[in-house]
């Protein structure tokens, strides 16, 4: 008999602390106690992650390296070496699954365990947490925080909570795990910012302010109709569950990344077209290089460009057959940027392929699609190319642009990056919309100068995808 059913879902968000740094500090002990940085060195570089040490002086993730190094000229920075995070990741993953099987992954450093069939085997939420922290900090020698919840979302908020403070005396330890039990939720979420709940992205929360909605409290107060009005039907009926506390997103199980994407950011802003096009090209080998070890093809390929002033436009589309070959994905996304009004310098292009599945066996008996420009590509391979010229014309139909190049395998290195090139889950930045293109312009926070994009790791930019993902077109 299952004696979980009936049980209230109990659901387990971890995350570790300081995940890269933290990483760099195992290697380099001799640092311990030291503000230390991960990040961009160059002109343009970023930090990807720091330790609380030096959050103490004010450095966060995302901020402009030479920002960070104003606010603690003493870090030591560290550039960063994704192999080895990728590798330590998998180590922490395999210890959650040895919990549960119903892990989701988010990004590199974080998880939700959905533990509400396990307590049977290992005892309460609090006590299967407790064990978990114990075993990655006993075997693997990290600190990790965790949020036990009903809902994922009631979790995550947890696990934030639970992280250690920092205050510009000192770095206090958090509780390390915090349980939200039921009855707690409404008070425990209420008095949070409106950014700290999904959906909510730096365009939702202006428009919140504008009608004096600070808090998660003041969304519930409020009610749904204001919400719909400010935002849409979508958007507002889910905030507003959101503010209830009403999550039921499940735990998805050995979800696939939700997206695989490249994204560079350039020493100096580029206003050539025919240089972006290749760029693009470049990044779409990455990304099929990246979808080829994962054996995975999309049906969404996502453009991001950004302008030198951080203004941001996604564009996507969504074909009607996964695609997974370079010049496939080039070509779409080159489309998709010859329809971008190239208003100013770009400083960081990215593309993404999201609908990710394996191959359908059909599929790859189709395989190598045709090369642009190839003498015979034969009925099968011309199949395969079908579900991109089909995607071409739409794209053109619907945003216009100039000619489209093929997609030949034109690649400068560009260099800019930070990290050594590695497939990441971009959460969903610029979540398409199904069924066809879509395109926002937004103004987000600074790219971290490398390959790996929205990591859908902590911070109101980066929530895993929960129902509508607004219209702010930030990673959720
Ligand atoms: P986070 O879990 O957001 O951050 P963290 O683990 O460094 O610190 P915290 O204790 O607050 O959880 O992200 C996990 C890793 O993802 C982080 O170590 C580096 C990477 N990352 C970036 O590369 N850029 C970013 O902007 C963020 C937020 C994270
Ligand atoms: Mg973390
Ligand atoms: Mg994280």
């Amino acid at each position: 008999m299952d004696r979980s059913v009936g049980l209230e879902p109990a659901i387990l968000h971890v995350d570790m602390d300081a995940f890269f740094a933290a990483v760099e500090l195992l290697d380099h002990p001799e640092l311990a106690g030291r503000p230390v940085i991960v990040g961009g060195t160059g002109r343009r570089g970023v930090v990807a992650s720091c330790t609380y040490e030096a959050r103490r002086f004010g450095v966060r993730s995302a901020m402009p390296m030479f920002t960070a190094l104003a606010c603690c000229p003493s870090a030591v920075v560290l550039p960063g070496r994704h192999d080895r995070y990728a590798a330590v990741s998998e180590q922490i993953h395999q210890i959650f699954r040895s919990v549960t099987p119903l892990v989701e992954p988010v990004g590199l450093d974080e998880a939700f365990l959905d533990v509400t069939g396990a307590r049977r085997l290992l005892g309460s939420p609090l006590a299967i947490a407790g064990q978990l922290k114990e075993r990655i900090a006993a075997e693997l020698s990290l600190s990790c925080s965790i949020g036990i919840g009903r809902s994922k979302l009631i979790a995550k908020l947890a696990s934030e909570q639970a992280k250690p403070t920092v205050r510009p005396s000192g770095v206090a330890p958090g509780a390390g795990i915090l349980l939200v039990a039921s009855d707690e939720e409404l008070a425990f979420l209420h008095p949070k910012a409106v950014e700290s709940v999904w959906g909510v992205g730096p365009v939702t929360a202006s428009r919140l302010h504008r009608l004096g909605l600070r808090t998660v409290g003041d969304l519930a107060r409020v009610g749904p109709e204001v919400l719909v009005r400010a935002l849409g039907q979508a958007h507002g009926t889910h905030l507003w569950s959101l503010a209830m506390g009403i999550d039921r997103s499940p735990v998805q199980a050995g979800r696939p990344s939700k997206s695989i994407g490249h994204e560079e950011t350039f020493p100096a802003d580029i206003v050539d077209l025919g240089e972006l096009r290749r760029i693009v090209v470049t990044l779409a080998d990455r990304v099929a290089g990246a979808l080829g070890r994962e054996q995975l093809c999309g049906r969404t390929v996502t453009l991001k460009v950004r302008f030198g002033d951080f203004t941001t436009v996604t564009r996507s589309h969504t074909l009607d057959q996964g695609i997974d070959a370079g010049p496939a994905i080039a070509s779409v996304a080159v489309a998709l940027l010859d329809g971008v009004e190239l208003v100013a310098g770009v400083r960081l292009l990215g593309v993404s392929v999201s609908g990710l599945s394996a191959p359908s066996a059909a599929r790859q008996l189709s395989l190598p699609l045709r090369q642009p420009g190839a003498s015979d590509p034969g009925a099968a391979a011309q199949d395969a190319w079908e579900p991109v010229a089909r995607a071409l014309a739409s794209i053109r139909a619907r945003f216009g642009g100039r000619a489209v190049v093929p997609g030949s395998r034109v690649a400068p290195d560009t260099g800019g990056r930070w990290g050594p090139t590695a497939p990441t889950d971009i959460g969903t930045a610029g979540r398409p919309r199904s069924g066809g293109p879509s395109s926002r312009r937004q103004v987000d926070r600074p790219d971290f100068g490398h390959d790996q994009t929205a990591a859908a790791p902590n911070g109101p930019d980066s929530r895993p995808a929960t129902g509508d993902a607004g219209s702010d077109g930030v990673a959720r």
